[in-house]
């Protein structure tokens, strides 16, 4: 949803954020096919930063109707990358408001001459706001820094004689009480202390605040006639695994689908004809978590072809989908996969790495996923917002599961419950479910992480939240994240399941870790007495500074991390007989954060660093996860004796 933040209106300028869309059409992965081509415009962007004191400057001068350079000083700034840590102006690195990034294509010949081809340009992420233009002409706005969003530019770019084409993005990271995370803006007014016009911006979150395109940017093509969306539920019946399909066209009410899935080895297994359906597969290899089974990630390929007849000649459009054939559901005290019990032993991450803050990278992404693996990781939560489509193609390939959360983190403002704020909650939850709906990796969705659920507006919140999501989905359970701490959770009973975060002997009985057991222990039968739900520790952990080393344990020493641990899994071994169903370290890394007198240079409680190098603590979880796999695998079904899903490790 679209509207601008009432707080920052003052300073920022009348913002144009309008009244939202609802949501239209799918938001399918840009693969390439036979009748679909990409243009990656990752790279360098022209770049600058609105300094005025409005932050209005570019649009009065409006910046995107000539090249950004004309309009003043540019900068050369990487896509995808935040803007934060590139650079060496630390007025930058905090800057709040509008960016502005530009960057002209060449596009092919075919794309700008060949009416029947159409063109559409897609942003992974761009945070928090934006605007974007193709040659001058506004062609879409979007709020939310953490799903993609479109625009059709067909008609821009094949209404002359030109092959390239210039696109203008405008950028807000401004956060106010109604944005997905909220934020606010504190205007200093004394002036014996602060300038005129001082303002900052205050998050009740424990991340930096990082902003710009985050994500890879693209154009692609389709026929005029196109395959839209795919919706996919799978299920079993004995042996035979089934795959109930949906498939959106747009452009035209006449046209025929064929639908194919395929194995691994590229057989055809099922087919169908129609727009929906369901697909048979006797003896169906399931998709099994990483170390559930010894032959996991099993994926099959839906392919959909599509045909029409136009008075221009047959149009023809093909999209072929990873599918993976599991099940998921939930009894009180245990969380299923394909009817067998599962125990998350895993993690929460963040998006962040040194200079690029939030910006997507490849080599970063494959250093993690191998080291989940190599620790035995078989899961992470998405803490605290929707990651990169990639990710999250590889966790379906590597079987690694997912609690996919919503960036509903700090949610505490009384403001944050209004109807707005829900409003643009329930269009958060319909993009990420539209994006992620088909992952089977995806097992969970968690609408939010520790909202002052206690509050009074946080029942009808959660119970709208949840129920929509439900209904957006009925194939998934959901979750929020809450805090032990909280004395009353108006959202747990309409939780599926308890995912509870608990810092004993960090945040309180600093360094007792001798406390640990006990209230761990009544943490878990409080929550199990009052709701009668498996439950996931769903954070848990100590600051750690790598290399700091005393024994007997003090905080913030690798030992004390490891002690704490410790003590920690103690109970968690007891109560994951009874109807504790996981365990999700804090954190993966360390991570930046804004500063404060709390933080070291960000969030130190990972048990790998910022460079991902591992601290102490990595080889106890390793050696816990691997021993914790061993015991929770699945003996039996008969599986396909090949390598799936890369997988180095053998049992
Ligand atoms: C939490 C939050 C997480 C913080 C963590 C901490 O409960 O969910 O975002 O980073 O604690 O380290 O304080």
């Amino acid at each position: 949803m679209a509207r601008g933040p009432a707080g920052a209106a003052a300073v920022l300028g009348p913002l144009l954020w309008g009244c939202a869309l609802a949501l239209q059409g799918g938001m399918l992965y840009p693969r390439e096919s036979p009748s679909r081509e990409r243009k990656e415009l990752d790279g360098l962007w022209s770049f600058r930063a609105d300094f005025s004191d409005n932050r209005r400057q570019g649009f009065e001068q409006q910046w995107y109707r000539t090249p950004l350079r004309e309009s003043g000083p540019t900068l050369d700034m990487p896509v995808p990358s935040s803007f934060n840590d590139v650079g060496q102006d630390g007025r930058l690195r905090s800057f709040v408001g509008w960016v502005w990034y530009e960057r002209e294509v060449t596009l092919p010949q075919r794309w700008t001459q060949d009416l029947g081809t159409r063109v559409v340009l897609r942003i992974g992420s761009a945070h928090y706001y934006a605007i974007v233009w193709v040659n001058g002409v506004h062609v879409a706005e979007h709020e939310g820094g953490h799903l993609p969003f479109e625009a059709d530019v067909s008609k821009l770019v094949q209404s002359g004689p030109l092959s390239s084409c210039r696109i203008t993005i405008a950028i807000n990271n401004t956060l106010t009480p109604h944005t997905l995370p909220p934020g606010t803006i504190l205007y200093q007014k004394d002036t014996s202390k602060y300038p005129k016009g001082y303002f900052v911006q205050n998050t009740h979150f424990d991340f930096f605040n990082y902003a710009g395109l985050h994500r890879p940017v693209l154009l692609y093509t389709t026929p005029t006639i196109y395959i839209d969306d795919i919706t996919i539920t799978t299920g079993m019946d004995q042996n035979t695994g089934l795959v109930n399909y949906k498939v959106f066209v747009q452009g035209s009410e006449h046209f025929q689908l064929e639908v194919r899935l395929l194995d691994e080895e590229g057989k055809v297994v099922a087919q169908g004809t129609g727009d929906q359906g369901q697909l048979q597969v006797p003896s169906a290899y399931l998709w099994w978590p990483y170390l559930m089974h010894e032959h996991p990630a099993y994926l099959y390929s839906l392919e959909v072809r599509l045909t029409a007849q136009t008075e221009a000649g047959p149009v023809s459009d093909f999209y072929a989908l990873p599918v993976g054939i599991r099940t998921v559901a939930v009894t009180e005290n245990q969380f299923l996969i394909n009817g067998k019990p599962f125990y998350f032993h895993g993690v929460n991450k963040h998006e962040d790495a040194d200079i690029r803050g939030k910006g997507f990278d490849w080599p970063l992404l494959v250093k993690d996923f191998n080291l989940l693996r190599w620790l035995g990781a078989n899961s992470f939560r998405t803490s605290h917002y929707p990651y990169a489509e990639e990710v999250m193609q590889l966790c379906d390939r590597y079987g690694i599961v997912v609690i996919d959360e919503s960036p509903g983190v700090g949610i505490v403002l009384t403001q944050s419950y209004s109807n707005v704020s829900l409003q643009h909650h329930l269009e958060v939850m319909e993009e990420l479910v539209r994006r992620d709906k088909n992952h089977p990796a995806v097992v969970m969705w968690s609408v939010a992480n520790e909202p002052a659920s206690y509050l009074k507006p946080a029942g009808y919140y959660f119970k709208t939240l949840i129920a929509h999501t439900k209904d957006l989905d009925p194939s998934r359970p959901v979750t929020f994240v809450t805090n032990s701490n909280y004395e009353a959770d108006l959202g747990a009973p309409y939780v599926d399941v308890i995912c509870v975060n608990s810092y004993y002997s960090w945040y309180q009985d600093y360094g007792h870790m001798e406390v640990i057991q006990l209230q761990l222990a009544t943490q878990f039968e409080k929550w199990y007495r009052t709701y009668q739900k498996p439950i996931i520790q769903s954070e848990y952990g100590a600051e750690t500074i790598a290399g700091f080393h005393q024994d007997p344990p003090l905080m913030f020493s690798e030992e004390y991390q490891k002690g704490l641990l410790e003590q920690y899994h103690l109970v968690l071994d007891q109560k994951r007989k009874e109807y504790v169903v996981g365990e999700l370290i804090w954190n993966f890394a360390d991570f930046m954060t804004d500063q404060s007198p709390q933080r070291a240079m960000g969030n130190k409680k990972g048990i790998f660093t910022r460079q991902r190098q591992p601290k102490g603590a990595a080889f106890l979880l390793r050696e816990r996860y691997w021993k914790l796999a061993n015991e929770t695998r699945y003996h039996g079904s008969a599986v396909k004796s090949q390598c799936v899903g890369n997988s180095p490790f053998t049992f």
